[in-house]
């Protein structure tokens, strides 16, 4: 995921550093750009923290494509619907395995409470984008909302990359 990846980055950037044994003042300073890629949700309601937005290409053209982040609140609050700008139709899913089998049911609405961020990722939460137009293409940026129960609702620019990833497959199965 796309958090994880940046963190780790971050993490390699502060200790490498130390791992040198450069401790003097002549030891370049660490850069954090890294940790800036992240993106950030510029709009939100207080409380809410979204967080790691991407939003990947289908791998065969005019099939799905799917959006990612982290979302967190400080009360407890009910996910309606997530739109992505440039996206006919979005459908929240949840993938589960059943039987060993990898397998997708459409939901509705998910509750989010303090205290448990929610990690929508391969594998697990996932947001499908039907009829996508060609704004949506790798190297530039989404507009991800997310809108909630009580008609709040947080923006974010996801950063999109090409097809990849198991979840992708799974998905071509399935309309
Ligand atoms: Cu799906």
């Amino acid at each position: 995921m796309l958090l994880k990846t940046k963190t780790a980055t971050l993490l390699l950037t502060l200790c490498a550093p130390l791992a040198l044994g450069a401790c003097g003042s002549d030891a370049p300073e660490p850069v954090e750009t890294e940790a800036v890629d992240v993106p950030v949700a510029a709009d939100a309601p207080e409380g809410v923290s979204l967080t790691g937005a991407e939003v990947r290409m289908p791998a065969v053209s005019g099939r799905p494509g799917v959006a990612y982040f982290t979302i967190a609140s400080e009360t407890p609050r009910t996910i309606a619907s997530v739109s992505v700008l440039g996206a006919e139709r979005s459908e929240i899913h949840e993938t589960n395995m059943v039987d060993g089998k990898m397998t997708m049911a459409v939901v509705d609405t998910i509750d989010l409470q303090p205290g448990e961020p929610l990690n929508f990722q391969p594998g697990g939460y996932h947001v499908m984008l039907f009829d996508m137009d060609a704004t949506i293409a790798p190297g530039s940026t989404a507009d991800v909302t997310i809108s909630f129960a009580d008609g709040d609702k947080a923006s974010i620019q996801a950063p999109v990359t090409g097809a990849g990833g198991m979840d992708h497959s799974a998905m071509e199965g399935m309309d």
